[in-house]
């Protein structure tokens, strides 16, 4: 009878797959959103070279990771390959130029735990946050857009799930709940981790692209075109593996011990990492580990209050596709 069951919800969660399919188009950014994001990032890096000729700008985040939805924010990082700079001095600096360029709402948040300006530009109505010298952040979007060349349902998951965590409250940091870059880490790992793999682990290949940055070595396999294929003997479809995921997270992780690692497609213990117990506001209740910064682990933001919260969405989420006659709406109401 147990089989049966099983076989009888695999069926009923494939039905699903068209509407999942079709949410995922819904959220994909029009072509034309992106050439606009790209001559306006060349007009800012244009009016940045006059006071800084030798400055360069990066897109990184959503807008260039290939998670990103329409209509999201831009994240731009102002790399000034000076090690004596101030970084307040040139965010305040670079605060006044943009100004005197008629952009508006033009604020530098100097004290913020990543320091930026922000700003929008009336023409586009493009939204835009610059950052200084993050080159780990401009590293790690590139892994993640190479991690999306290799196979479509990661992007579909990765839009399905975020779609879900900013309609259900949970993709805060500042409310102790995880940021979109914890979100996409999750779904690669889930990835790495089905049987067959949909995911390899690009940290565990042959090294073709190599950088040190603050002293991180950041080295994998970058020849992502050759891995095109690489997950087609898994014939899941999104549906099943959004169930999946969200069953995973609410009754098949370890919170007490595992860590999920992407940098070595596997689970490690929270002991190894030494991760075990709180350190000043590090708590451990869930842990993910960064690809590159290994000491770091994105769930520290996570408290007591809001890993019940994120853990009751996950549970919340896994009944819904499990027993809801109509799990496409109702996964996604708004809280
Ligand atoms: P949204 O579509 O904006 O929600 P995003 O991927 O742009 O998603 P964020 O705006 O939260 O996500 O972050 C922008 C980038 O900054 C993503 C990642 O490259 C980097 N980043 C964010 N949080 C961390 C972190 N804790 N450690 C290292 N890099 C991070
Ligand atoms: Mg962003």
């Amino acid at each position: 009878r147990m089989l049966k069951k099983q076989t009888q919800c695999c069926l009923d969660i494939d039905r699903l797959n068209a509407a999942f399919l079709a949410i995922y188009e819904s959220l994909i950014p029009p072509e034309e959103e992106k050439m606009k994001q790209e001559l306006f990032l060349m007009s800012l890096e244009k009016l940045v070279n006059k006071e800084w000729p030798e400055a360069r700008l990066y897109l990184y985040g959503s807008c260039a990771n290939s998670f990103g939805v329409s209509k999201s924010d831009i994240d731009v990082c102002l790399v000034i390959e000076d090690a004596e700079i101030n970084k307040s001095e040139v965010l305040l600096k670079l605060a006044d130029i943009l100004q005197s360029d008629n952009l508006q709402n033009v604020q530098a948040l100097t004290r913020a735990r990543v320091p930026i300006v922000k700003l929008m530009d009336p023409a586009t109505g493009i939204s835009c946050d610059i950052c200084i010298n993050n080159v780990l952040a401009v590293v790690n979007t590139k892994l993640l857009r190479d991690y999306a060349q290799i196979d479509v349902r990661l992007q579909q998951l990765a839009f399905i799930v975020k779609h879900w965590a900013k309609s259900r409250g949970v993709n805060a940091t500042y409310q102790g709940t995880l940021s979109s870059y914890a979100y996409v880490l999750m779904c690669v790992h889930f990835l790495q981790q089905r049987r067959p793999a949909i995911l390899p682990c690009l940290q565990e290949m042959r090294t073709t692209y190599s950088v040190t940055v603050d002293d991180i070595q950041c080295a994998y396999f970058d020849q992502v075109e050759k891995l095109r294929g690489f997950g087609s003997r898994n014939k899941e479809t999104i549906a099943r593996l959004v169930w999946a995921f969200f069953n995973y997270w609410a009754y098949g992780h370890d919170y007490a011990n595992a860590v999920i690692s992407v940098r070595t497609g596997s689970i490690l213990s929270k002991h190894e990492k030494e991760w075990t117990r709180r350190i000043g506001n590090d708590r451990h209740l869930i842990c993910i580990e960064d690809p590159f910064e290994i000491s770091h682990d994105l769930g520290r933001v996570v408290d007591k209050f809001s890993i019940k919260v994120l853990r009751e969405e996950f549970e919340r989420a896994a009944e819904i596709l499990q027993y809801d006659p109509n799990p496409c709406a109702t996964l996604f109401e708004p809280y």
